[in-house]
């Protein structure tokens, strides 16, 4: 890497990224920062304005992978705010000490609100999860230390099917999985106690951003009178949204639903393949976070709180 250059790590990390083999928003935001603290510690730059120029380029590239997902800009905006230094070598330390910080951070709160989730499950209880989200896995290990017997309903979830990754860890914290399709939710939820799931972003009037379905099984959910739980650490709430902007909806490639063959065969049609939709807060009965539990309609007091009204992006500033 040259001088003022992005780093590879940052280039193979923003791919991997967009191309989710790197997904999941706590997982994330994690590499992003990681990526951060590696542009710094092997940056060849000799004085302070070069170096810190280097990273909000590596951040703005992160940054631009995925929308929605809110905890990549939190996360960037976590390590450059806590960048500086009066010299090279000062500023690098303080690069790998909020990368650090950062790490245990995301650790410690998914273990606390692991054990706040836990506390809404009862010993005989059925789970439906939808994606795979770690915050709510972090829920049913917690349950399981406690010596909790519970059994899950696992959705695929189209077109990625990330529900298998959910059906394996439910196994390996020994949960019987019962695994159907998308369109069979409905059918099963009189089955079941309560609908989990994670988040991508969070709005300020508590409208959760989370994998495309998400909308249709809440809304299935309190038909049905199962309640639906949102897992989501502090880092997915949006503080954009605080200041009036919506959250963008990512839209992605065509052919994570039909391959070309297979679309050429069908005819002339268009093919949409939003990755998220949102979920109005009338449809939570909680948002479960390392902070405690709130009602989706009381998370605005915690963002204030977490992040101010109006939140920097370091890597828009110039300094
Ligand atoms: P954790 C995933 O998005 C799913 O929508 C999941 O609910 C959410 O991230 C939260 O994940 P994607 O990255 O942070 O698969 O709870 O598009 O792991």
């Amino acid at each position: 890497m040259g001088t003022g250059e992005v780093s590879d790590d940052v280039v193979e990390t923003a791919a991997e990224i967009a191309e989710m083999d790197i997904r999941g928003a706590a997982t994330i935001a994690r590499a992003a920062a990681d990526a951060l603290q590696t542009q710094a510690v092997e940056s060849t730059a000799t004085d302070v304005q070069t170096l810190d120029a280097e990273l909000r380029t590596a951040a703005r590239r992160l940054n631009a992978t995925r929308p929605t997902a809110v905890s990549l800009p939190n996360a960037l905006r976590y390590v450059l705010e806590r960048a500086g230094g009066s010299d090279v070598e000062s500023y690098r330390e303080s690069v790998v000490t909020a990368t650090g910080d950062l790490r245990e951070r995301l650790e410690s709160a998914q273990a606390d609100l692991g054990r706040v989730g836990a506390n809404r499950l009862r010993d005989g209880d059925t789970i439906m999860t939808h994606c795979h989200s770690t915050a709510v896995l972090s829920v049913v290990e917690a349950a399981r230390d406690r010596g909790l017997d519970l059994s899950a309903v696992v959705k695929e979830t189209r077109p990625r099917e990330q529900g298998r990754i959910t059906a394996r860890q439910l196994r390996e914290l020994g949960v019987p999985v019962t695994y159907i399709v998308d369109s069979a939710a409905h059918r099963y939820l009189d089955e079941v106690d309560h609908v989990c799931v994670g988040a991508d972003s969070i709005a300020a009037d508590g409208t959760v951003v989370n994998k495309i379905g998400t909308n249709g099984l809440a809304v299935s959910a309190r038909e049905r009178g199962v309640e639906v739980v949102v897992a989501a650490q502090t880092l997915k709430l949006d503080p954009a949204t605080l200041s009036g902007h919506n959250v963008d909806i990512e839209f992605r490639e065509e052919t994570e639903i039909l391959g070309p063959e297979e679309r050429d065969d069908i005819g002339d049609i268009e093919v949409v393949n939003p990755a998220f939709d949102a979920t109005p807060p009338r449809y939570i009965d909680a948002i479960v976070t390392e902070e405690g539990q709130f009602p989706p309609e009381s998370i605005v007091t915690l963002m204030r709180d977490l992040y101010g009204t109006h939140p920097s992006a370091p890597w828009e500033d110039e300094r």
